[in-house]
């Protein structure tokens, strides 16, 4: 059971919440039970089709087959257009104290009262069926079962969007997209189309460069930050309103992936992430995050250098820090895929009283796009029926009829006023919760542009570079230049690199070494001082988060190894709340030194270093030996090392070392490098081994 930052327990669903839950009149549970059609049919043979005799052709009469047939052929639905690839987890929410002075929103009132989310992440570019660890933004949606109905707070893992207009979505969209003559690439921004885009739309570059940064290759969904982009409004029932942008703060902290990493789980394990979520929420290392909010009063809403309503900026945390209000903690898996992770309808106009929108153009224009594609995804207008859009306070309303209407109304009257009933459902005044939208004080003229506010786009992106530690940076312009050297066309690649100057010179000219041009004349632009040089918040190293809980440790095994070393090593890391998986040259009993045989968890065939955070070599001369002649050992402390994860080298491993390409007299002398001496452990090297991986990497020794 994990405990949370203010000392909760953060135990599983509770038998009330899950009497709560209204998927409960919908789930089948499977006991012992007849076979029948969707009619209730029993049936008597699922094996064979009706026939004209045993060699004859299948008969048209086989009403089984065909319901059988036709169900299956209609089991897929369209997949989200963006955000296709996803995965979920259920949870609940509470407030830490009451936030009444900032809101009237009944979740935000009360520690109390825990409210069930479902969460859903993704990756925005790829497919359905795409690798979870490609480079993209990942969304970060959020819906809460409140008792005023649903709420969404449907954001991503990075506080600013590519774009200022909801009229430039479809562009955008299509640009990233696999090209579509070739539907190649998939799931990626490395592509002619991306860039050219990105080279004439000078506002995506903030994004952009999010996206390039670590950020874009998050080690877990378990360690990313969420933000709700745009500015929202908090509306108290005293009237008082504020302007809120809505960050999550993980508790284990924010990480990445190293690029080659990313690509190479791609392949090792496509399934990466969602296999993380799932594994840890089974083990009951539930996921949690602080909700917290940056206010700021309506009357200071024009204060900043940046415009509020634009999605492409964001507030430095040291002008306006983030006030934490509650937690969320993730504590079940879905039952069942489509019904819930796929069938999950989000919407950004899912509010409740006391959460209110702003003029934001692209939020906006979200708030048609997400039930006009829910129409066409899940099939027509009652969607919110599905068990698990279902708001867990009564609906009650007049709208009548349509595809797939569950709900059964009796009754003469679907209209209102009416005089022949009791006139119910009955509208709800705002003093008694009705939801009333804020009276912003609208003037103008019919138009089709922007505010001149919105024209600076380089000065955050600027912020943002300046911000990064320098192998946070190093790790951008590699980025960037893997990126563009895969363009076809010399003219994009040329764009963006002038482009590029505007952030920064020493950038421009960084990520142009590799690229075979010379930097040409950067495009005018307009930029507006920002109030700060650099915001620390915005770098993830200065997000690390505690301990090494839920980390992941291969320990390399053979016959021969020492047991007192991978004993202790186990009860270091099991105490820490990480886990040790061993790893043999095969399946079955490993044989130590001395002391019974422990059963391997995987043969080094299935598994590469890439799925783990740590590696530990434990000591033992014959263990040692067979390692290092094996070239898939090798690799994988080749590659942990290359991937600047913490090692565990245990005494007479320099063969293994220098197989591995590791200068093995040097390797007790690294950064997170725990070499146990020829006399053997000490306790103090299980604890440099624990401070060592929750370092998370040490890039000193990154080559
Ligand atoms: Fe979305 N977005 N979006 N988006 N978005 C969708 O809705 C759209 C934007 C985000 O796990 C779609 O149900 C428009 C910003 C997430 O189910 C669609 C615009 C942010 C998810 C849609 C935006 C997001 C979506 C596709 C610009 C971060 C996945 C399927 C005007 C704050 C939700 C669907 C899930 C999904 C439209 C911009 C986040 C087509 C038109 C900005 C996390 O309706």
């Amino acid at each position: 059971m994990a405990v949370g930052k203010r000392g909760r327990r953060s135990g599983p669903p509770s038998s009330r919440e899950a009497a709560r839950d209204p998927r409960s009149a919908e789930r089948i549970e499977r006991g012992d039970q007849s076979l029948t059609t969707n009619q209730g049919l029993p049936i008597a043979d699922n094996q064979n089709s009706l026939k004209a005799g045993t060699r004859g052709s299948t008969l048209l009469e086989d009403f089984i087959l065909r319901e059988k047939i036709t169900s299956f052929d209609h089991e897929r639905i369209p997949e989200r257009i963006v955000h296709a690839r996803g995965s979920g987890a259920h949870g609940y929410f509470e407030v830490y104290e009451s936030q009444r002075k900032l809101t009237k929103a009944k979740f935000l009132q009360d520690p109390k009262t825990r409210t069930p989310v479902f969460v859903r992440f993704s990756t925005v570019v790829g497919g359905a069926g795409s690798a979870d660890t490609v480079r993209d933004l990942r969304g970060f949606a959020v819906k809460f079962y409140t008792d005023e109905g649903i709420y969404d707070l449907v954001g991503n893992n990075v506080p600013v969007f590519f774009i200022q207009d909801a009229m430039k979505f479809p562009d955008f969209v299509h640009a990233a997209k696999p090209e579509p003559n070739r539907a190649i690439p998939q799931a990626s921004s490395a592509h002619d189309t991306f860039w050219d885009f990105v080279s004439l739309t000078p506002e995506t570059i903030h994004a952009v460069i999010w996206a390039m940064s670590d950020r874009g290759i998050p080690r877990s969904y378990r360690m990313m930050q969420g933000f709700g982009v745009h500015t929202f409004r908090f509306v108290s029932a005293a009237g008082q309103v504020q302007r809120v942008k809505f960050h999550w703060k993980p508790l284990l902290g924010t990480h990445a992936l190293v690029w080659e990493e990313a690509q190479l789980l791609a392949g090792k394990d496509a399934d990466f992430h969602r296999r993380d979520l799932w594994d840890a929420i089974a083990a009951g290392a539930f996921p949690e995050y602080e909700l917290g909010v940056q206010l700021i009063r309506e009357e200071d809403a024009e204060a900043f250098a940046i415009d509020l309503l634009d999605p492409t900026k964001l507030i430095p945390e040291e002008l306006v820090p983030v006030t934490p209000l509650g937690r969320m903690v993730l504590n079940r898996n879905p039952e069942n895929f489509f019904a819930e992770t796929e069938q999950v309808a989000f919407h950004p106009a899912h509010i409740v009283p006391g959460i209110d929108f702003t003029e934001d153009p692209l939020l906006q224009g979200r708030l048609f796009s997400y039930t006009d594609t829910q129409l066409i995804r899940l099939g027509g207008p009652n969607f919110h029926e599905l068990p698990i859009n279902r708001s867990h306070s009564p609906v009650q309303n007049l709208q009548r009829d349509g595809f797939m209407r569950h709900t059964i109304h009796p009754g003469r009257v679907a209209y209102e006023p009416s005089g022949i009933d009791d006139g119910s459902p009955r509208q709800v005044s705002a003093e008694s919760g009705g939801f009333e939208s804020y009276a912003a004080p609208v003037a103008g003229t019919k138009l089709r542009d922007r505010t001149a506010s919105f024209f600076d786009h380089f000065s955050q992106a600027r912020l943002f570079w300046n911000s990064q530690s320098p192998v946070e940076q190093d790790h951008i312009v590699g980025a960037f230049q893997f990126e563009l050297a895969k363009l076809e066309t010399q003219a994009v690649r040329q764009r963006v690199a002038d482009m590029l100057q505007n952030i920064d010179r020493g950038l421009a000219e960084r990520v142009v070494a590799v690229l075979g041009i010379q930097l040409g004349k950067p495009p005018a632009t307009q930029q507006v001082a920002s109030e700060i040089d650099v915001s620390p918040a915005l770098s993830m190293l200065n997000h690390p988060g505690a301990g090494i809980a839920t980390r992941k440790i291969a320990v390399l095994v053979a016959d021969g190894f020492e047991a007192t070393e991978v004993r202790a090593l186990r009860q270091a890391l099991a105490k820490a709340g990480a886990t040790a998986v061993l790893i043999a040259p095969r399946l079955g009993p490993i044989v130590p030194r001395e002391g019974a045989a422990i059963p391997a968890d995987h043969s080094v065939a299935t598994v590469s270093s890439v799925l783990f955070d740590a590696v530990a070599v434990p000591s033992g001369k014959e263990s040692l030996a067979a390692l290092a002649a094996s070239p898939a050992f090798a690799r994988f402390v080749q590659e942990a090392h290359r991937h600047a994860k913490a090692l565990w080298i245990g005494a007479g491993a320099d063969a293994l070392l220098d197989s591995a390409g590791i200068d093995s007299s040097a390797a007790s002398q690294m950064r997170g490098v725990v070499a146990s001496g020829r006399s053997g452990f000490a306790k103090g090297d299980l604890i440099g081994f624990t401070d060592a991986i929750a370092a998370h990497r040490h890039w000193a020794r990154a080559v």
